[in-house]
């Protein structure tokens, strides 16, 4: 009953959020392996709770894919992260920004038409990214949609690669321009030879198909070394 009435509460204030500014964004950097220049930043949304402090996202954005708020939330990110996109420009960092999109917007017209009107309008350097989920509820929609993003010039990133969500049968469907190896693939790379295999054949069938590969989680100088030798072509 503890966790109902909890999530209730939460639920209203999720509300609330938005006009009270309780949404922030923490960005991650890009690193290109070769320049080793910043060539990104991923947005990754915060909700600073006045009273329970920063709540997980893992829990906020579950909530609001199931209340429906996450088209409100995910209109916020939008067009958050093209406003500090050109804040970071103007301050000499200019960056493609990544935003991530449910699965649950991937077949909504209307918010399609929004998230691209938003980018028309500022031509904003845009990279969208996009974990599997489960079900894909209507695939040719889906797809129909991620292809007028690239014809826009948005760069499109399948997300959490490996991660059990995302499979090779959305290699086969979707023409991305990246894709993004989910940390759990990543951090063990130095200890194991079975997981720098994994990456190896996986960087290989990425750039086979015409890809950029991220890895995702990385931490330190040697991590950096290891997964460059594997073929990465950035880090986060
Ligand atoms: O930063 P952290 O690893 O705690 O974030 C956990 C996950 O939360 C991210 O990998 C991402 O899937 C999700 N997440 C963070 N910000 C957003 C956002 O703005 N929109 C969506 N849909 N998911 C987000
Ligand atoms: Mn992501």
């Amino acid at each position: 009953p503890g966790d109902v009435y909890k999530r209730r509460d939460l639920d209203t204030s999720l509300h609330k959020a938005l006009e009270r500014n309780e949404w922030v964004f923490y960005y991650q950097p890009k690193l290109d392996v070769r320049t080793h220049r910043m060539v990104g930043v991923e947005a990754l949304m915060r909700w600073n709770h006045p009273r329970r402090g920063f709540v997980s996202p893992d829990l906020f954005i579950t909530m609001a894919e199931e209340t429906g708020q996450i088209r409100a939330l995910t209109e916020w990110a939008v067009r958050q992260s093209i406003a500090d996109q050109k804040t970071l420009a103007e301050a000499g960092h200019a960056v493609t920004m990544s935003v991530n999109i449910s699965g649950r917007l991937r077949s909504d017209e209307s918010f399609a038409a929004f998230a691209l009107h938003e980018v028309e309008m500022s031509g904003a350097d845009l990279c969208l990214e996009i974990t599997e989920t489960a079900v894909i509820d209507n695939p040719e929609i889906a797809l129909g949609i991620i292809e007028r993003f690239s014809a826009a010039g948005v760069a499109v990133s399948i997300d959490d690669y490996g991660s059990g969500l995302s499979s090779l049968s959305y290699l086969k469907m979707l023409n991305a321009d990246e894709l993004k190896i989910d940390r759990s693939l990543v951090v063990d790379a130095l200890d194991s030879q079975r997981d720098r295999l994994i990456l190896k054949s996986t960087v290989d069938l990425a750039h086979g198909l015409g890809m950029s590969v991220v890895a995702e989680g990385v931490e330190t100088e040697e991590l950096t070394t290891c997964l460059t030798l594997l073929g990465c072509d950035v880090i986060q």
